[in-house]
């Protein structure tokens, strides 16, 4: 594997955060990298390679953040390197269509064939926001239906009672958001179809679409009970509402065709993102012709983006699904589960679907955020803190995923199971 780069930064990590805390608001870029659920000081990584990631002081980590999802591969897989850099040499972006992304899209279509057209853009959260405009349009209704806990990305009507860093942070939702859009998003709870039901009752005619994390990742990994998502296939059909998946993280890693084809159940549009752009920014939404060729130039739902498929990360997102083969997704599944198998003990319970999994401080694995919410997120910092201290940086929130790639082989796997025995004591 090629050993380019750096480890070591032109200053050390506390000269960083100084510069970075005058710049960004909290210091960082993402509100879920400023360490707030765990406490202590976010690093300053500057290099990464297969499963692991070096800081800017030169320690290094074995990385489950994965970026919190981009990278099945781990870090700087020779192919993905090579394909973006060719991409990157031949010019571009070229504000055209270019080979790059149809050859994606196919593969991509190939893979969940629920996506019978889609459209590229910068990220899950365009992604997200763009599935709900063809629903409200294509349905000609205002409502949608979310689950607490869920989160899509942070356009405005989504904020509402989301996971991941409005959890971490513990915010019931956002500022800024205007209370009718707020009212326009319905709230149920994931794993309850009743809950479902009587919202699409109470508002018979008035939903557009329910969005969905067919595994949900961001109240860290709760699995669907079964049935669950059966039940909301029937209950939006029934109901003239369409069934949205976002499988920006399940997509291509809990199964090659995402949760969708594990689970059995075909929505009407799907999500996606991280994977597909092989760790640069992209997102994509899709599904039912009918439903895509209501967006422009096609149809009548505006939807833009300058930068949408640009080159380099369509041939960084090619790259990473053509290395995802079923003996690579085989191989994963065995570790993860070794994984799995090893971090239980007294005290925790572990969730797992695939190479995504999290750790909940509570003794029986959540079936919704409520539950999630129980779990003692004190536990959870001193964990983190006593895995990061012993060279293993976990997601720096009990309501995040681990994410374990293909380059997490047998020795780190062990070494993560030597990491946390020793925490232990
Ligand atoms: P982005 O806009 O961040 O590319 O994607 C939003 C999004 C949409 N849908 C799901 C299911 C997601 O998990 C995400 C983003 N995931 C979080 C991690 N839980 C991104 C990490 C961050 O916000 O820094």
């Amino acid at each position: 594997m090629k050993t380019g780069g750096s480890t070591r930064s032109d200053g050390d990590i506390a000269s960083w955060r100084e510069r970075a805390e005058k710049l960004f608001p909290g210091g960082v870029n993402s509100p879920v990298r400023a360490y707030r659920a765990v406490g202590g000081n976010p690093p300053i990584m500057v290099r990464g390679l297969g499963p692991y990631v070096w800081d800017a002081d030169g320690k290094r980590y074995i990385d489950y953040v994965g970026a919190f999802g981009p990278l099945p591969l781990g870090h700087a897989h020779p192919a993905v390197v090579e394909a973006i850099r060719s991409a990157v040499e031949a010019g571009g972006p070229f504000g055209a269509t270019s080979p790059a992304e149809v050859r994606l899209a196919e593969l991509i279509r190939s893979r969940m064939p629920s996506i019978e057209r889609l459209r590229f853009v910068n990220s899950g959260t365009e992604a997200a926001m763009s599935a709900l405009r063809v629903a409200r349009a294509a349905t000609g209704r205002d409502l949608v239906i979310k689950f607490e806990g869920g989160y899509h990305g942070h356009a405005d009507s989504l904020l509402v009672e989301a996971g991941s860093g409005v959890a971490t942070l513990s915010i019931p939702g956002s500022a800024g958001v205007a209370a009718p859009v707020a009212a326009q998003t319905l709230v149920a709870t994931y794993n309850d179809l009743t809950s479902v039901a009587s919202l699409l009752d109470a508002r018979a005619g008035e939903v557009a679409a329910v969005i969905v994390e067919p595994v949900a990742a961001n109240m860290g990994v709760v699995l669907p009970a079964p049935g669950f998502l059966a039940g909301l296939r029937r209950l939006t059909s029934d109901g003239g509402a369409l069934l949205i998946f976002d499988e920006v993280i399940t997509g291509f890693r809990v199964a090659a065709g995402g949760a969708q084809e594990l689970f059995g159940v075909r929505p009407d549009l799907s999500v996606l993102g991280k994977v597909i752009g092989g760790g640069l920014p992209v997102g994509a939404y899709g599904g039912r012709a009918d439903l895509l060729d209501l967006v422009a130039p096609a149809g009548p739902v505006y939807q833009a983006g300058t930068l949408s498929g640009h080159p380099a990360v369509m041939a960084a997102g090619e790259a990473t699904l053509l290395q995802l083969t079923p003996d690579v997704y085989a191989q994963m599944e065995k570790r993860a589960e070794r994984l799995e198998e090893g971090l239980r003990r007294a005290g925790v319970s572990v969730a797992r679907i695939g190479t995504l999994l999290t750790v909940f401080f509570r003794h029986r694995a959540p079936a919704n955020f409520r539950e999630a919410k129980e779990s003692d997120t004190d536990a959870f910092a001193r964990f983190f803190h006593l895995m990061r201290g012993a060279g293993v940086l976990l997601p720096p929130s009990q309501f995040e995923a681990w994410f374990v790639s293909a380059a997490h082989d047998d020795d780190v796997i062990d070494a993560t199971l030597d990491a946390w025995a020793g925490a232990a004591l």
